[in-house]
């Protein structure tokens, strides 16, 4: 299935009178709307393979239908986002879940699409078939030196196959931990897995780079190796200048300040990039921007201040990337929900008024630094974002579109009504 050009057009026309009116409104008070319209044009958000399915929990799983049943089918869909959205043109594997069998076909497939491939994500958190030892007790961390070995050489094969994709990064992902006091000595465990972790680094190619990510809780409840951010900087800093420290917005604990942390790593220049979901109670891998987008306001906000301090670029600069699970939405339509709602927060980050801020902020003064931000989060850029998406080809409205288009329905024609994605 792919998306016509010329029907995303029609739809557009029809909605121009409309978009051309809400979007003079705001333009009138950007100063500098041409740079605002390049910069959130030119941002692109990652799609994870594992997300085009829909996921479940431990208590059921209730499929959409017309699920993508293979990578090919995949990369297909995350063409019909980036066709609508023109912002999600690269897709992030999460290996063994999807394993790139035939790179070069995959590979002729994602360009016919304008695709490219993100990040590849290792997987020693859970046990495949045919596997001679078990990860129950965790994998790079592990006690027994067999375990670290078979883990190890599972990343080094995932690099192989990011290779063959033209991936430049491995994103890692440890479960390991503990579930009761006693269970385990922390120091050697962070010790085990900074060694595993040094062999993995070895194997990195010149232009790679390897991503940390941590995690609080679950699926272990006493401790997790890479617990918190500060563990994986430790881990980061021992490796060396390719390792920094990846932040899912769902691995913390409420009310943690994930954007001083965001503020501190890019400072360190030790901030990997993210999986962007959002959450209420913990690892919820919900849509981004449905329970607290003034968080991911202000974490953009430091992302842009932060990065124009140290002259990066803002779309290829950082690692972005979607991590989001869908139980009881269309899996396409929440993705596009999740780009739209990270592109609005970049685009109000972009409107802060830096100088007023700044001079507040030395100045002391309170309210007006929080009156300063909250201008620029209360400002309702959707028509800026629109634009940004219309110059470049792209829908006003991209799930209004994929509606109207009726892209399920045609998939599930195309596929069937009972399919499985693989994947959590
Ligand atoms: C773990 O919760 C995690 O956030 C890691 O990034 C995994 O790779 C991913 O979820 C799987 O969905
Ligand atoms: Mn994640
Ligand atoms: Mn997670």
């Amino acid at each position: 299935m792919q998306i016509e050009k010329h029907k995303v057009d029609e739809l557009n026309h029809q909605q121009s009178n409309t978009h051309k009116r809400n979007f003079e409104y705001v333009a009138a008070d950007v100063a500098n709307l041409d740079e605002v319209l390049a910069k959130v044009g030119a941002f692109n958000v990652a799609i994870p393979s594992w997300a085009l399915g829909t996921g479940g929990t431990r208590f059921g799983r209730f499929s959409g239908g017309g699920e993508p049943r293979s990578l090919e089918e995949k990369i297909e869909d995350v063409g019909v986002i980036q066709a609508l959205n023109k912002s999600s043109n690269s897709i992030s594997l999460h290996i063994p879940w999807d394993i790139p069998e035939n790179a070069a076909s995959m590979n002729a497939l994602a360009a016919q699409l304008g695709l490219h491939f993100d990040a590849v994500n290792s997987n020693t958190f859970q046990d495949q078939k045919d596997q001679k030892l078990s990860y129950k007790f965790g994998s790079l961390h592990h006690t027994d030196k067999a375990v670290r070995q078979q883990s190890v050489e599972h990343n080094i094969q995932v690099i192989k196959y990011g290779q063959e994709l033209n991936s430049k990064a491995l994103s890692v992902w440890l479960s390991d931990g503990s579930n009761f006091p006693g269970q385990l000595n922390f120091r050697k465990a962070f010790q085990n897995t900074l060694e595993s972790l040094e062999e993995i680094y070895a194997a990195l190619p010149d232009d790679w780079k390897v991503w940390v990510e941590y995690k609080p809780y679950e699926p272990n409840f006493y401790s997790t190796t890479i617990g918190d951010w500060g563990q994986s900087y430790l881990l980061a800093s021992k490796l060396g200048p390719k390792a920094s420290t990846l932040v899912d917005l769902g691995h913390h604990l409420q009310g943690t300040n994930i954007e001083q942390i965001v503020s501190l790593l890019l400072m360190e220049d030790k901030l990997a990039g993210f999986h962007f979901n959002d959450s209420k109670y913990g690892d919820d891998d919900l849509t981004v921007g449905s329970i607290n987008p003034y968080q991911l306001f202000l974490i953009f906000n430091e992302l842009v201040e932060g990065m124009d301090a140290k002259g990066i670029n803002h779309a290829t600069g950082l690692g972005w990337m979607i991590d989001a699970s869908h139980n009881v939405k269309d899996p396409i339509e929440d993705l596009l929900q999740s780009v739209q709602a990270i592109k609005i927060a970049y685009t109000q980050a972009l409107l802060v008024d830096k100088a007023a801020l700044v001079a507040a902020q030395q100045n002391n003064d309170v309210v007006l630094a929080q009156e300063i931000l909250q201008q620029a989060y209360r400002t309702d850029v959707r028509a800026l974002v629109a634009e940004a998406s219309l110059r470049n080809g792209g829908a006003i409205n991209p799930v209004d579109a994929y509606r109207k288009l009726k892209v399920r329905e045609n998939l599930i024609n195309e596929r069937g009504l009972n399919t499985v994605a693989t994947g959590l």
